[in-house]
């Protein structure tokens, strides 16, 4: 079978999977294909998020002091790559950087972005890897001279349950062990700012949450009225994360693959939890890892922070 084919095969065993259980629930990674992936680039624009724009401010401030941290010839290693937008404000001040290693599962973007980046580092060795980071992975070996360091920005973290944030901060203890891992985290804030980042005037974030429902029905065929579902996002005060769901307004069903789904009224898919945090939980926690705390950036609204972690 082609990757393709694998991949939308996945999809329809997850979801199958995700509307059998109860409370039903699917994974925030089937929000990403090319449309997905488009909105949310929009997401990062708008006025009300203010995760994106102020994590790039501060790579832009401190960039140079986060670099310091990594050391000379250092290896690093970015999980979950992306455009490379924001790892260029570290590679910039890197002293003598062994090789730059982006762990990206989407091949093709992956290798669009490095082409890109090479251009504006001819003399940068990169290394990209297309794997799933939260899986066992290959790297390439350590470097001679310097150490190995990860970059895991946009609080993309927050996505992970309590059990997953301790089995990537397992992992890349060992990873990075001797190294380091310079990591972006949403912080705790006023409730009514986290409502507006996922509830945005102009729809967008709705768009995205409810593109998984409108792929669904491109790629599998699902049948089921788009209508009937609304975007709901709300902060869950005692699990400190914002929970995305898609809420049946009315009694209906959905049709895949000849299956018929039944969804109440009120019902709803939860679609995705996106965790905040408090700086010094979060240290505690990559503590239980072995990570020890070091030098932390924060914005003047303590809305958002970069924390470097020794491995
Ligand atoms: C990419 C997981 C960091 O949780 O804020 C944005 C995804 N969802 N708006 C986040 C997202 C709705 C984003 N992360």
């Amino acid at each position: 079978m082609n990757q393709a084919a694998s991949a939308k095969q996945r999809f329809a065993s997850d979801l199958h999977l995700a509307l059998s259980q109860r409370p039903r629930s699917v994974a925030p990674k089937y929000f990403y294909d090319e449309i997905g992936s488009q909105l949310f680039e929009q997401i990062c624009e708008l006025p009300e998020y203010y995760p994106t724009r102020t994590e790039l401010a501060l790579l832009r401030a401190h960039g140079a002091e986060m670099a310091a941290c990594m050391g000379p010839h250092a290896q690093l290693v970015e999980y979950g790559a992306g455009a490379l937008r924001k790892v260029r404000h570290l590679i910039a001040h890197l002293d003598e950087p062994h090789a730059f290693v982006p762990v990206d599962i989407s091949g093709a973007h992956l290798l669009s972005a490095c082409a890109e980046l090479q251009q504006a580092y001819p003399a940068l060795a990169i290394k990209p890897v297309v794997a799933d980071f939260t899986q066992p992975h290959d790297l390439p070996p350590r470097p001679a001279r310097g150490r190995r360091v990860g970059f895991f920005p946009g609080s993309s973290i927050g996505n992970f349950s309590p059990a997953e944030t301790q089995a990537f901060f397992q992992m890349t203890a060992q990873e990075l062990r001797g190294g380091g891992l310079l990591i972006g985290i949403d912080l705790i804030k006023d409730p009514a700012v986290l409502h507006a980042a996922y509830n945005d005037a102009a729809g967008v974030t709705a768009a995205f949450n409810l593109n998984l429902l409108a792929r669904a029905r491109r790629e599998l065929g699902a049948e089921f009225d788009p209508a009937g579902f609304e975007h709901s996002a709300f902060y869950n005060a005692p699990q400190q994360r914002i929970e995305m769901h898609l809420l049946s307004l009315r009694e209906q069903r959905f049709r895949l693959d000849g299956v018929d789904y039944e969804f109440a009224a009120g019902e709803t898919l939860h679609t995705e939890n996106s965790h905040k945090y408090s700086i010094a939980g979060f240290q505690a926690q990559a503590a239980r890892a072995g990570f020890r705390a070091g030098p932390v950036w924060t914005d003047a609204r303590g809305w958002f922070s970069l924390l470097w972690l020794e491995a």
